[in-house]
């Protein structure tokens, strides 16, 4: 997978040289390029944003710089894919489709990404016109319902989120099936030894006895009902209607 990330905070990206996804890269298995948007200025300010036609606060991110930029990236990764090889193009936005697990697995099976990140109050609307234009697949991902200053660290963790679903980058692929949200609802809880923990407050905590017992069967429909609770209590919204307030008829 190759991923491209455009930004005026090219260092914003360094955590992704760390951990997992580092050694991803280190691996080859994915080929991470953030590029400056500023490289695609030509005034001696290297200008990218300027006050919003028609009045109102902040700032608007110009158009042209972020035309030449994709125009770059785009026979960059042609160079290196395939002329024939087209990125999706993702826009962090608050005001974008909430960015989910789905999400995540839909884009690991991506050849090739490329992040935009806006910064100030957005990007002049017609950039997206444009690029719609010139037939490339285009995406808004929100992260949640709130607003950061820019799409720096939803690229952390988008990217975090698909490339750890690339084949190869989590060492054991099982630990996929079974953590949170793989199957539309929040993980069982975790134990490890001590299975008699005497914690600091001289309280003696044991795991339940079932995950002693070795019955894998009964520990698998064990677990499957604390997820289902849990799932209940902490995020309904994931169980669908069925559980909501009125739904009854
Ligand atoms: Cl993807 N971008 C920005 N700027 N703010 C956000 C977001 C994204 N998701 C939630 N808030």
């Amino acid at each position: 997978m190759r991923i491209d990330v455009i930004t005026i905070f090219p260092e914003y990206l360094a955590p992704l040289e760390l951990s997992l996804i580092g050694r991803a890269r280190r691996d080859g298995l994915v080929d991470v390029q953030v590029h400056d948007l500023r490289d695609w200025t030509h005034d001696r300010h290297r200008t990218v944003d300027d006050s919003p036609l028609g009045g109102g606060a902040g700032m608007v991110m110009k158009p042209e710089p972020w035309a030449e930029a994709f125009a770059a990236v785009r026979a960059d990764g042609q160079r290196a894919l395939g002329e024939d090889v087209e990125p999706l193009v993702v826009f962090p936005n608050p005001a974008g489709v909430p960015f989910a697990q789905a999400t995540a697995q839909e884009w690991s099976q991506c050849e090739w990404l490329v992040f935009a990140c806006g910064r100030y109050e957005g990007i002049d609307e017609r950039v997206y016109e444009h690029l719609a234009d010139l037939g490339y697949e285009i995406a808004l991902a929100s992260l949640g319902d709130y607003v950061l200053n820019g799409g720096e660290v939803a690229v952390l963790a988008i990217t975090e989120a698909v490339v750890r679903l690339v084949p190869g980058v989590v060492g054991n692929a099982e630990s996929l099936l079974e953590e949170s949200h793989s199957e539309g609802m929040l993980e069982y809880p975790l134990y490890t030894r001590p299975a008699t923990w005497d914690d600091p407050a001289g309280v003696s905590r044991e795991v339940p006895p079932i995950l002693l017992s070795g019955d894998h069967g009964k520990i698998a429909a064990w677990r499957h009902q604390q997820a289902l609770e849990r799932t209940r209590q902490r995020r309904p919204d994931l169980l669908g209607p069925v559980d909501a307030p009125g739904a009854e008829t």
